[in-house]
């Protein structure tokens, strides 16, 4: 079973997102569909129902941090993996306090991590062979972010589904 800790825009900024996709930039062969947008805190892989458990119990006992505003206003492009994504000039205090934590519950879960560098980003196309030519209309969309969520990515026949496992909100 493949988890993640991710958080998601709400409805609003999804569709928000999704029209500027599609009136800004050019059509993606590979786009992600607006249902599975979300920002990722912590891949932790393959994951065990006994560590699964020890990760969530884990972040029970935390002191999670308050709602927080996050605004995505870059675009960016990997070309290795060949990824587009929005990216947040300003990474809310929040959000870090949150891969922190989720970083942590994968490690207590003896967890192997990515060792590369977070970045803060929520994919909007794969298998992108070159960079997009900048959009017209620079990015702007702030969300909300109230909620942390794990997730359990499936892969089928239609492409991959992100299932919400389990959730916290986050206290105020
Ligand atoms: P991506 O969008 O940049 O591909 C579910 O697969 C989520 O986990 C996606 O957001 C994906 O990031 C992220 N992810 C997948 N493999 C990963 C890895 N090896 N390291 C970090 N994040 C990963």
């Amino acid at each position: 079973m493949r988890y993640f800790f991710a958080i998601e825009p709400n409805a609003q900024a999804k569709l928000n997102i999704d029209h500027w996709r599609n009136q800004y930039l050019p059509a993606f062969d590979h786009p992600v569909p607006v249902g599975n947008f979300h920002i990722t805190t912590a891949f932790l892989g393959e994951v065990e129902q006994d560590k699964l458990e020890v990760i969530c119990e884990h972040i029970d006992k935390q002191h999670l941090p308050a709602p927080f505003s996050l605004t995505l206003d870059q675009q960016g492009y990997w070309s290795k993996p060949k990824v587009y994504w929005l990216g947040c000039q300003n990474v809310p205090k929040g959000l870090l306090d949150l891969v922190k934590l989720t970083e942590k519950a994968g490690k207590i879960a003896k967890i192997n991590l990515p060792k590369r560098p977070y970045i803060a980003h929520l994919t909007l196309a794969r298998k992108c062979a070159f960079e997009p030519a900048s959009a017209l209309l620079a990015p702007e969309f702030t969300t909300p972010i109230t909620e942390l969520g794990l997730y359990e990515s499936i892969s089928g026949k239609s492409g991959v589904k992100y299932l919400k496992r389990f959730s916290w909100t986050l206290p105020n």
